[in-house]
């Protein structure tokens, strides 16, 4: 199951909105061949693995994820092993997509196979935070980068804050924009950085994902460098503005009308979970923005690159948060990794 674990981590940057699937099929206790799932609309682990070798009969397949029941894009998984007689399937955790969710392995014992599930849950959990997130609450896992000095803080005083980390940091930033289904900013970001928010320069295959910008008052302007590089934008707004909307679309956006309530951001991310199968979603937006985000509970993750310089106590905050009364209110975070990049640390925290 270990090696089905690393077999999956190879369609981290390509099968969205698909989970990540990686399967082994063993004779003997001989692996015999192996699959991973590699871009949605294509076959599936399973498939892959059972196409690679000549036989399968009487073989235990390790599967990531619980087969699929179902006709998706593709044919039900479950109906292939079946076919080829495989004798066992040993499954990490169960597929929390509704149509599956237990469907598989009832059918794969229906027709005589055994099942054991729950090998490596966790781990295979880790593989799909995104997908089982959506599926489960209809909301995307949300990953907010930022970038800090050793002082804790942002930008100078007068704004001008770009590049404090170092050139590994950035090309590390690329990779987590390359495996996330959307990059998410808001408008005030958009204009003072003028950022175009791909992922580019990488040595690797991967499925660029979609811009998104939060503008509740269509102030994105026509000029902005993001309009140039193509690729999916989507910008959300609460004003309902026919004519910028118009002009919006015509420059290449998909321009998606929220009418305003009390959790209006909380709609935006279910949005994007229920209308465009966003797993996985990185913030790369300021100190307010990305405040407002984390008070508003919507922040999974905090991926934290801090360079060794000072900036001062004049310079901005890492995030805005309303003022607390009391040590007892602080936000406890805890570190789940912590690694080196060129000179910069990083940071992964959960919330
Ligand atoms: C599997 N093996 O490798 C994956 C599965 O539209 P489709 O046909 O690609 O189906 C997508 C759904 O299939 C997806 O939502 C999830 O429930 C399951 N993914 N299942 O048996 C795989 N990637
Ligand atoms: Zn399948």
């Amino acid at each position: 199951m270990s090696r089905a674990i690393q077999l999956a981590k190879r369609g981290r940057y390509t099968c969205d909105p698909n989970p990540r699937v990686g399967c082994v099929v063993s004779r003997d206790n001989q692996i015999i061949s192996e699959g991973w799932h590699a871009l949605a609309g294509e076959a599936h682990a399973e498939i892959n693995a059972l196409n690679d070798c000549n036989d399968a009969s009487g073989s235990t397949v390790y599967l990531t994820l619980e087969p699929c029941s179902h006709h998706g894009r593709t044919p039900p998984c479950v109906e292939a092993l079946i076919n080829m007689k495989v004798a066992d399937v040993i499954i990490a955790m169960v597929d929390p997509n509704p149509l599956v969710a237990g469907s598989g392995i009832e059918k794969l014992e229906n027709a005589g196979i055994s099942v054991k599930q729950g090998l490596l849950e966790l781990e295979a959990q880790k593989l799909n935070p995104g997908f089982i997130k959506r599926m489960t609450q209809h909301l995307p896992h949300t990953r907010c980068k930022m970038a800090m000095s050793l002082d804790g803080r942002t930008a100078l005083a007068n704004g001008e804050s770009q590049w404090i980390s170092s050139e590994l940091s950035r090309r590390d930033v690329h990779r987590l924009r390359a495996a996330s289904s959307a990059v998410l900013t808001s408008v005030e970001t958009l204009i003072k950085d003028d950022a175009s928010l791909n992922a580019r320069n990488l040595d690797i295959e991967f499925k660029q994902a979609a811009r998104v910008i939060v503008d509740r008052t269509l102030k994105t302007p026509d000029q902005a460098k993001i309009f140039s590089i193509s690729g999916q934008i989507i910008i959300y707004t609460e004003v309902d503005n026919d004519e910028r909307i118009h002009a919006l679309e015509k420059l290449g956006a998909e321009v998606v009308y929220l009418a305003k309530t009390d959790s209006w951001l909380n709609d935006v991310f279910m949005h994007l979970a229920n209308e465009f199968e966003i797993n996985e979603i990185l913030v790369e937006a300021g100190s307010t923005f990305s405040g407002a985000l984390i008070e508003k509970g919507l922040i999974d993750e905090l991926i934290v690159y801090m360079a060794p310089v000072l900036l001062g106590n004049d310079a901005n905050p890492l995030v805005k948060l309303k003022q607390l009364e009391k040590l007892s209110e602080a936000k406890q975070l805890e570190i789940i990794d912590v690694r080196q990049i060129g000179k910069d640390l990083r940071f992964t925290l959960t919330l």
